[in-house]
């Protein structure tokens, strides 16, 4: 079950003299870039400085912000003709950051991907239903074209009319699907309630939000498949960065695409095997937008032993954030963004409690938010209008739905130290 097994399974010093030589062209691949040539000039590090790997510690670390600051092509180390797609991630303040490919890019992603379905045994005879957002989210265009490069019968499916998704999967004896592991649990929720079988199924891939064991048992009883997890973000392509092998234990990560650092992300210290912390990911093989030392914001550790199945070493299934990046229902949100717009409305003031629930095995927002008096008449008319234009306005910022409940002025907490206004009781499941 590999794609390509010579490189999957390169033995370590192979791999590490092919990271070295990858590392030392992404070094100068970079110099393209402009914030890449003053803060490479700012450390004094030189191209011909990177001799081994471990000489990476002496580059700085990249950070989601320096891409937002960057918008739109900032970060392209080719002309713009020779990029071929974008894609944006979602959940910044104002604009989002932009993610660009090559033509060789997107054939490189499409082979890891193709390597991720083959790992998990599916092949051209299996028909794969994508439940994903096909536009600039990353997880539908990204599986589909893998998907496509296996040979495997693609349905783009996308998101949205679950009855649908349901008549679908029955009536092309679909075999594998993708989605977040929420909608996978709504899709079992809907298929129960109507009485539909799902017998056709085998395989089910599930990523792009944290999702716990406790979910893998409940989707694997109630879909009928074989639950493997993918992990990946768009600023290192998309999906298809990680991933799950049979073993279930742990997630192979593409060692000849993607140099891995653990470290702590408090004080930017490697950390070693079996030591949790941030991932950081050198990209050695992107084109458009090649990376050095991109702080993924992640929470994970790499594996002490090799694994059974004859690949590199693993990482662990994600834990959590080092920000306070939420990701709700797949979509990234940082409470800032919600910040920003309560900032917009005169209406309300700017104080506001998060909670994040699952309800149904969705994720739900609930943001309580003040009312400001100067703005509000006391008719129950103008709290209806208020509290529809806030979700309108949180909706069109955050591509999220939300609840808004408007409270009286001067009733939620206020805080002395580090305002702690998320509250997410999603627990384990
Ligand atoms: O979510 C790419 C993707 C699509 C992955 C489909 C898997 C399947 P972004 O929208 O840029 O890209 O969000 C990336 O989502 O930094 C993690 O915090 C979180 N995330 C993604 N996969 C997992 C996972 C896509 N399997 C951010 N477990 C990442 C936990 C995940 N968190």
């Amino acid at each position: 079950m590999f794609w390509d097994e010579k490189t999957e399974t390169l033995p370590k010093k192979d791999l590490e003299e092919l990271q070295l030589k990858r590392l030392k062209k992404t070094v100068a691949q970079v110099q393209n870039v402009e914030f890449y040539r003053r803060l490479l000039r700012e450390a004094q590090v030189r191209p011909e400085d990177i001799r081994t790997l471990a000489d990476i510690e002496k580059i700085p670390f990249t950070r989601k912000q320096d891409l937002r600051d960057g918008y739109p092509f900032g970060f392209f180390a080719v002309p713009i003709h020779k990029v071929v797609r974008i894609h944006t991630t979602s959940g910044t303040t104002g604009k989002p950051t932009v993610v660009g490919y090559t033509r060789k890019d997107l054939e490189t992603w499409a082979d890891l991907i193709a390597r991720n379905m083959t790992m998990v045994g599916l092949t051209d005879r299996d028909i794969f239903q994508n439940m994903v957002n096909y536009g600039m989210f990353t997880g539908g265009l990204g599986f589909h074209y893998g998907a496509e490069k296996i040979g495997m019968t693609v349905i783009p499916s996308a998101t949205g009319n679950t009855r649908r998704q349901i008549e679908m999967i029955q009536d092309f004896g679909v075999t594998a699907i993708h989605c977040t592991p929420s909608y996978g649990m709504h899709l079992a929720e809907v298929a129960e309630e109507t009485g539909a079988h799902l017998e056709s199924l085998t395989t089910g891939l599930f990523g792009a939000e944290p999702w716990s064991d406790a979910m893998r048992a409940e989707l694997e009883k109630k879909l009928g498949v074989t639950a493997f997890d993918s992990y990946g973000l768009s600023e290192l392509f998309g999906p298809g960065v990680a991933f799950e092998c049979p073993e279930r234990d742990g997630l192979h990560i593409w060692h000849d695409c993607y140099l891995v650092e653990i470290i702590d992300p408090r004080t930017g210290e490697t950390l070693g095997d079996g030591e949790r912390g941030e991932l950081v990911v050198t990209p050695l093989v992107k084109e458009a937008m090649p990376l050095l030392r991109y702080r993924t914001g992640d929470i994970t550790m790499r594996f002490e032993d090799e694994c059974l199945c004859g690949r590199a070493k693993k990482i662990a299934r994600i834990t959590g954030r080092s920000d306070d990046m939420l990701v709700i229902r797949g979509i990234n949100v940082f409470p800032s963004q919600i910040e920003h717009v309560l900032l917009r409305i005169p209406e309300v003031g700017n104080h506001f409690m998060v909670y994040v629930d699952r309800v149904n095995h969705l994720d739900e927002m609930t943001i309580d938010v003040e009312i400001n008096r100067d703005y509000f008449s006391g008719e129950l008319q103008d709290l209806a209008r208020i509290q529809k234009k806030v979700v309108k306005e949180l909706r069109d910022t955050l591509e999220l739905r939300t609840t808004v409940k408007l409270v009286e002025p001067g009733s939620l907490p206020r805080f002395e130290g580090k305002a702690k206004r998320v509250i997410d009781r999603r627990g384990e499941m």
